[in-house]
């Protein structure tokens, strides 16, 4: 098991929480609570980022908040959003409550209140309350949302970049994005073990770019996100299927499961 030092980020996709088919937002509350118990299982420190799923993308699709920002549009949609964050905050400390007090003590931290952006890309956020709610045994749980924008006046954050944000800042031991495919799949449909700066050009012409009502970029997002991120930090992140029963504890648990994008050997 991970040291209590050790800092562990995990996101959980929208695709995997919510039915993101849904033309409004529909939480999979049987998945939502399944996770909510595998979580529970880990001690170590933790911070949850999930993304928006039916909730966030389908206003922020209607308001066109991915082309220009809309102050009635990003109110709606930082609403929808929050209303998620309630129902994964609840789940998480429903199994937090039956643990004798070790369980997750889960609280929400929406980034419209502690994030600014310039152009798309995080610039400042308020940390000091995440390092003390860490230090005091709380999980705090970010999410996709809409933020303030020097340049653009509001625009979508998506929880891909706020993971490898948290990851850089708050130097994470791990980084997990639990989606809905076994990881990034290979021309054979099966996951690939690994990316690395060096390999990406190989796989990026098949990786998804998005599905369903996605504002933020789908899998392609991701990978470019954590390439950035084992570039600049290089820490190792995997993406693996949060779907499939016990896969989320593994990676908790220190397992390597999906897809690892890490540096380059030698690096
Ligand atoms: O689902 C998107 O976050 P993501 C945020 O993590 C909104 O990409 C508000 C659509």
């Amino acid at each position: 098991m991970s040291a209590l030092s050790e800092l562990v980020i995990l996101k959980l996709g929208g695709s995997v929480i919510t039915d993101k088919g849904a033309d409004d937002g529909v939480v999979r509350e049987a998945e939502l609570l399944r996770i909510a118990r595998e979580v529970s299982e880990y001690r170590g420190k933790l911070i949850v980022v999930h993304g928006a799923g039916s909730f966030g993308h389908t206003y922020a699709k209607k308001y066109g908040l991915d082309r220009q920002f809309d102050p009635e549009g990003g109110i709606v949609t930082h609403k929808s959003v929050k209303k998620l964050s309630t129902a994964v905050v609840d789940a998480l400390n429903r199994f937090g409550e039956g643990r004798g007090g070790e369980g997750p003590r889960a609280v929400a931290v929406h980034p419209m209140g502690c994030m600014v952006c310039k152009n798309g890309r995080i610039e400042s956020m308020y940390l000091d309350n995440l390092r003390l709610m860490l230090e005091n045994g709380l999980v705090p749980v970010l999410h996709g949302d809409v933020v303030m924008d020097s340049e653009l006046g509001g625009c979508i954050l998506s929880g891909d970049q706020i993971v490898t944000y948290l990851a850089k800042t708050l130097k994470a031991s791990r980084l997990g994005l639990g989606s809905a495919a076994d990881g990034v799949l290979g021309m054979d449909g099966k996951a690939v073990h690994e990316i690395t700066p060096g390999t990406f050009e190989e796989f990026s012409h098949y990786i998804g770019a998005s599905e369903n009502t996605d504002v933020t970029g789908g899998m392609l997002g991701k990978v470019r996100e954590l390439l950035e991120l084992c570039k600049t930090s290089c820490i190792t992140s995997h993406i693996f299927n949060a779907g499939k029963a016990d896969y989320v504890h593994r990676f908790l648990e220190g397992e390597a499961i999906g897809t690892s994008i890490c540096p380059d050997k030698g690096n």
